[in-house]
């Protein structure tokens, strides 16, 4: 067998052993998830963005429903649209049973204020 063949061969069945058939139907079938745009509500010159922590379902393969988590649905959340400069308000509700927090992916902001234990939001807290 040539190096070439192998790794043909190789591939091929470990890809086939890997995923079990509904597995490889949703591979093909589900459409990436993009969030969507939150561009929060001015108030005297603050912008607020409501965020909700909370339970949900997610069909990720035809026919199963998934427990998953989100911000304000079920899976994901929203792509927060802030302006340079901008006075800005992000109000996280905890609506989950258990203690969160949330990390500001792409915000230039202290690690003291950009999630992790040093912003535990408890139970029903904001
Ligand atoms: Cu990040």
């Amino acid at each position: 067998m040539s190096r070439r063949n192998f790794l043909k061969s190789v591939g091929f069945s470990t890809g086939g052993l890997l995923l079990s058939p509904a597995m490889r139907a949703a591979q093909a079938r589900n459409p990436l998830q993009i969030p969507e745009r939150h561009e929060g509500i001015t108030t005297n010159s603050r912008v607020t963005y409501s965020l909700r922590a909370q339970k949900g379902s997610t069909e990720f393969i035809p026919g199963l429903q998934t427990p998953t988590i989100g911000i304000n649905r079920s899976y994901l959340g929203p792509t927060l649209i802030l302006k340079r400069g901008d006075d800005v308000e992000l109000d996280v509700h905890n609506a989950l049973s258990e203690k969160t927090t949330l990390h500001w992916h792409g915000l230039h902001v202290p690690a003291k204020a950009d999630g992790g234990p040093a912003q535990i939001i408890e139970p029903g807290d904001r």
